[in-house]
């Protein structure tokens, strides 16, 4: 609970006024299965956001850079497993970002399946964090002040992934499809779909659904707003005449 200046002439009987914290950051966690629409839906909402400092974070920039033993067995690499992932960085990145730093980021290539030498600087007062295994670690969890998951049909999000997959991921359609059933569908069943339940918000159909991200912007705005509020509040000196008496 934020500390409160004595004499303060506010309302504080209100809680909800203070759901995020003056020096903070907010951070939004954004899961659902490969396909779902996770980066369209963040860049709807950024985009919505135009005048406040938004930026989207990609759990797939954590990838593990594979080595030359994992390279030469690929076809036996499992993406959709946690441990793919280095949670180590991912974590305390969040964990930075949150608290108000500015990052430096990997970046992953998905042809080479290696770190780019590209580092990029990320900072924002709110942080949209969007990947399959999002809300994998209740470290993770207990960071984000939102957590919404993208739920949308399993044939509607392999169809995606054949066409992204083949034009921006360098396969072919015989393996996006074979790795689906093989590493991508026991995946999303073991580590993607219980995950739903900790969500506070379920976005049905993904970047399509104009009124479900409309309402997350909303709430995302207010948020922000009572948060400068309260920063305004708090660094002004109170006007003496306003006292009760
Ligand atoms: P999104 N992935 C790759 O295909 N290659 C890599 O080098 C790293 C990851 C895939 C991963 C997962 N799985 O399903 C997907 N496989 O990226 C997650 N197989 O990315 O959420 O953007 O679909
Ligand atoms: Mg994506």
């Amino acid at each position: 609970m934020t500390s409160l200046p004595e004499h303060s002439i506010f309302d504080f009987s209100d809680e909800s006024f203070f759901t995020t914290k003056n020096d903070q950051n907010y951070l939004i966690g954004v899961c659902g299965g490969s396909g779902s629409g996770k980066t369209s839906v963040c860049k709807e909402i950024v985009r919505r956001m135009s005048n406040k400092q938004v930026s989207i974070v990609s759990q797939d920039w954590f990838y593990r850079p594979l080595t030359k033993k994992d390279k030469e067995n690929i076809e036996e690499y499992n993406f959709d497993d946690p441990k793919a992932l280095d949670n180590k960085l991912l974590l305390q990145t969040l964990k930075n970002l949150k608290a108000g730093s500015s990052v430096f980021c990997p970046d992953y290539d998905f042809v080479t399946h290696s770190r780019t030498k590209k580092k990029q600087l990320i900072s924002g007062e709110v942080i949209l964090f969007e990947g399959i295994m999002a809300f994998h670690s209740k470290e993770l969890r207990d960071l984000m002040d939102m957590k919404v998951f993208v739920d949308v049909d399993s044939d509607v999000r392999l169809a995606r992934r054949i066409v992204r997959d083949t034009k921006e991921r360098g396969r072919t359609i015989e393996s996006v499809i074979e790795q689906y059933f093989k590493f991508v569908k026991p995946g999303y069943d073991d580590f993607v779909a219980p995950m739903r339940k900790y969500a506070d918000v379920i976005l049905l159909r993904g970047s399509t659904n104009k009124v479900g991200i409309d309402l997350l912007y909303q709430r995302i705005k207010s948020e922000i707003d009572n948060r400068s509020n309260i920063d305004l509040k708090f660094n002004t000196k109170p006007n003496r005449l306003n006292y009760p008496s």
